[in-house]
């Protein structure tokens, strides 16, 4: 048989079936990691779709493949087609008059093939344009269902979901890494119809009216005649808006902490930022706020981590989440609710709910579990799913209601709008991935893109010609009906309430909360930012804001630019802690957290294959670093390396373990310098020496099995540092790592310059 033909069937055969799909390794339920993590950049048969990828229309509600319905509909039958189905023989050459002659205008293929190509672009989200996403499956605890009537919320129910992270300044292509607030948007296909839960990795925003979006937005975004700088907060015009509008002030100071550099997707809290209002069946209110607490703790990177990773790898985020869906390490949050009695003052302990820059401590209203969210599969397109996801707050299901915060009033208005633009017209709610699971029956017909093919003669009611249908539902049959709140008679006026004047209380809130490590990295990220400022007037405006924050983050960053300290303000007062905002004491799952193990030609091998396999054991993934690609030991026996000192980067591994002569560095010398028939060892590759000192100073636990003191000293490491394991075996440098590794780092080696 023709082999091209043979690979064209079987390219077919994999798209076409489940049969061919390895069974167990299908993405399911929650519950316990399957298959073993791997590492997740091997190249994994079937073709694609692989295991982990799932179209919208191919995950049921416990999150099971139904079957391979969308990539039948896009791709079906082995040859290449036009759009019309004609099969085509070639589509490397355009047709001409003579091999050398002129193109003909009748080459439909190629005007097709080209036009297509031409219009394969659609706006980017005016924010949040980086992103990525993954299927998953949310199982409800029941815990809910005395505070809101909402089908999927009741206990074991399982919704399927859709969940899109993103950062908010960048183009589509920038790099994930940088500081900035990270979106997380969760679409629930509920039988009831689809519930949106659009919020962020930050508890609190910018503003506190919609109207003033595009203002914080234009601040933030690249400079309008230059265009840079991209995806950054540190630039003149961002921090000249932010310190004039000091309602911006307790966003900031988060983006400036930790939370602003997330380690992981998997690793984030998300937030949906405003008060909602649920109900429950016999009608009651209750306001709540609504939390994502991921199983694997709330970690970040380290600020020049970041920057490392934003060149050295930009799609670090998005590769993080796709490998670790990948390797059967699901990611994993709880849904929880803050609860509030629904008064008339809307207010908690002082607190105006209304305020979207203000939390409400969890010490004071502590966060009840109602349900578990497991990513279970990957995106099978990017465009289809990622790009195309359209979500909105407007979309709401019995039993979850809106407020009256201003800036939730606002947006949903805008993502509707938006939406119209970007996917270019009123029917994006047809595509796959937006399609509601529950039964739909509008009135809305026509517009570009429309999909359906609607039946009848009387899109309107009344009417009697199509038998009255559609006819309207009841609350006992389901209906959304708007909670009927009490709106305050009033005059209409452009203000907001006295109770949104204090912009300071709770980012001094959150800086007493903070431990010392945490306070120096804010530190140093104020100083990293108003430094990239050019305007002095904006730098000094900067600190008299953190003067109202802190005396000691004012007198610290103004040192560090060089400025004199404003004087600190008499009436600062003492909130006191709030210690759920800190990240740091306590101890985490390890699960896909990533080991990289140093060895060559002439390392313990078997020590290698066990810390291998206790990685694995452990849900984490091993990666062999070698000074150059291919295998290690002999063929019946060898090990195989996956990163190369050319390709590694300490960004990319959780800890670093020396595998026995590797640790002393006698032997560790780059494939650059290495040549056939060396018998000398040549000085250390300056490459393992990076790798260990930033591991080092990124506070990563560093382990050997062999007398790396050398090594290390070259590295710069002091000896006796903390999280610096000379272990006797492999076995037990790796068990000593190990426990260091569920704190995420060696916090003792903090504060350092980083
Ligand atoms: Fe958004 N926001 N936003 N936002 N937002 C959009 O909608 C907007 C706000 C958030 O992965 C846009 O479809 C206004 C708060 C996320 O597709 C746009 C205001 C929070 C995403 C829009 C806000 C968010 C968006 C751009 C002030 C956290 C990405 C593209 C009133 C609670 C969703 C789009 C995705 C996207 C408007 C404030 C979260 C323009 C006017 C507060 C996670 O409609």
């Amino acid at each position: 048989q023709n082999p091209i033909k043979a690979a064209a069937e079987k390219i077919a055969d994999t798209l076409r079936g489940e049969e061919s799909r390895p069974q167990d390794s299908v993405p399911g339920k929650p519950g316990p990691v399957s298959p073993p993590v791997q590492e997740p950049t091997e190249p994994v048969q079937p073709l694609p779709p692989k295991v982990d990828q799932h179209g919208p229309e191919t995950v049921s509600p416990t999150g099971q493949p139904t079957g391979a319905e969308q990539a039948r509909v896009a791709q079906s039958g082995a040859y290449l087609t036009t759009a019309q189905g004609a099969r085509l023989y070639d589509t490397d050459h355009s047709l001409k008059a003579g091999p050398r002659g002129p193109v003909l205008l009748q080459d439909h293929h190629l005007r097709e093939k080209i036009t297509h190509f031409d219009h394969e672009r659609i706006p980017e989200r005016v924010v949040h344009a980086r992103g990525a996403a993954a299927h998953g499956v949310f199982q409800a605890y029941g815990t809910a269902t005395a505070v809101s009537k909402a089908a999927f919320l009741a206990k074991d129910v399982e919704t399927p979901v859709f969940v899109r992270f993103s950062t908010v300044l960048g183009s589509r292509g920038s790099a994930d890494t940088v500081r900035d607030t990270r979106g997380f948007a969760t679409k629930f296909y509920t039988e009831e119809g689809v519930f949106d839960l659009v919020g962020n990795n930050i508890p609190v925003f910018f503003i506190q009216d919609a109207i003033k979006f595009p203002d914080i937005i234009h601040a933030g975004k690249p400079h309008p005649d230059r265009e840079i700088p991209q995806a950054q907060s540190a630039h003149d015009t961002f921090w000249d808006f932010v310190t004039l509008h000091t309602e911006a002030t307790h966003h900031t100071l988060w983006n400036m902490s930790d939370r602003g550099i997330p380690r992981s997707y998997r690793m984030m809290e998300g937030f949906g930022v405003h008060t909602f209002r649920l109900v429950n069946a016999e009608g009651a209110t209750t306001l709540v706020k609504f939390h994502w607490k991921p199983k694997l703790g709330v970690h970040s990177l380290v600020w020049e981590e970041a920057q490392i990773a934003a060149g050295v790898d930009p799609d670090f985020h998005r590769r993080d989440l796709a490998g670790a869906i990948e390797a059967g390490a699901f990611p994993q949050w709880e849904l929880g609710i803050q609860t509030f009695p629904d008064t008339p003052e809307q207010n908690f302990a002082g607190i105006d709910l209304l305020d979207p820059t203000k939390i409400v401590p969890e010490e004071l209203a502590p966060v009840q579990p109602i349900g578990l969210l497991t990513l279970n599969a990957n995106p099978s397109n990017y465009f289809a799913e990622t790009e195309q996801v359209a979500f909105h707050l407007g979309h709401l299901v019995p039993g979850i209601d809106v407020t009256d915060d201003p800036l939730l009033q606002g947006r949903l208005f805008s993502y509707l709008d938006t939406q119209l633009t970007r996917l270019g017209g009123p029917n994006f709610g047809q595509l796959p991935i937006n399609r509601t699971h529950a039964p739909v029956n509008d009135m809305l017909r026509d517009g570009m893109h429309q999909t359906a093919v609607h039946r009848g003669v009387a899109p309107y009611r009344p009417n009697s010609l199509d038998g009255g249908c559609p006819f309207l539902a009841g609350e006992s049959t389901g209906a959304f009906v708007e909670v009927p709140a009490a709106v305050a008679a009033s005059v209409k006026e452009r203000k907001a309430p006295a109770s949104f004047d204090d912009h300071f209380s709770q980012p001094r809130l959150f800086w007493l909360s903070m431990t010392p490590t945490e306070r120096e990295h804010i530190i140093a990220a104020y100083t990293f930012e108003l430094g990239k400022c050019y305007e002095q007037a904006i730098k000094e405006r900067a600190l008299l804001v953190l003067a109202n924050i802190d005396t000691e983050l004012c007198e610290q960053v103004a040192a560090g630019l060089g400025l004199p300290a404003p004087a600190g303000d008499s009436r600062l007062t003492d909130p006191g802690p709030s210690p759920a905002l800190s990240q740091l004491g306590q101890t985490w799952p390890l699960d896909g957290r990533i080991v990289g193990i140093v060895a060559d030609a002439n390392a313990d091998l078997d020590g290698v294959r066990s810390v291998r396999q206790a990685t694995l054991d452990a849900g984490m993934v091993p990666l062999v670093i070698a000074p150059a690609g291919g295998t290690l030991g002999t063929d019946d026996n060898s090990v195989t390396v996956q990163r190369t000192f050319a390709t590694a980067r300490s960004i990319e591994f959780d800890t670093i373990i020396l595998a026995g002569a590797a640790a002393a560095g006698t032997d560790a010398h780059g494939a650059r310098d290495a040549k056939a028939g060396d018998t000398q060892p040549t000085a250390t590759d300056p490459r393992l020496l990076l790798l260990l000192n930033e591991a080092f100073r990124h506070g990563k636990a560093i382990g050997a099995w062999a007398d790396a003191d050398t090594l290390m000293a070259d590295a710069a490491i002091p000896s006796g540092a903390p999280g610096v394991i000379q272990g006797d075996t492999a076995t037990s440098t790796f068990e000593q790592v190990t426990q260091l590794l569920g704190a995420h780092r060696v916090w003792e080696r903090f504060p350092t310059t980083v």
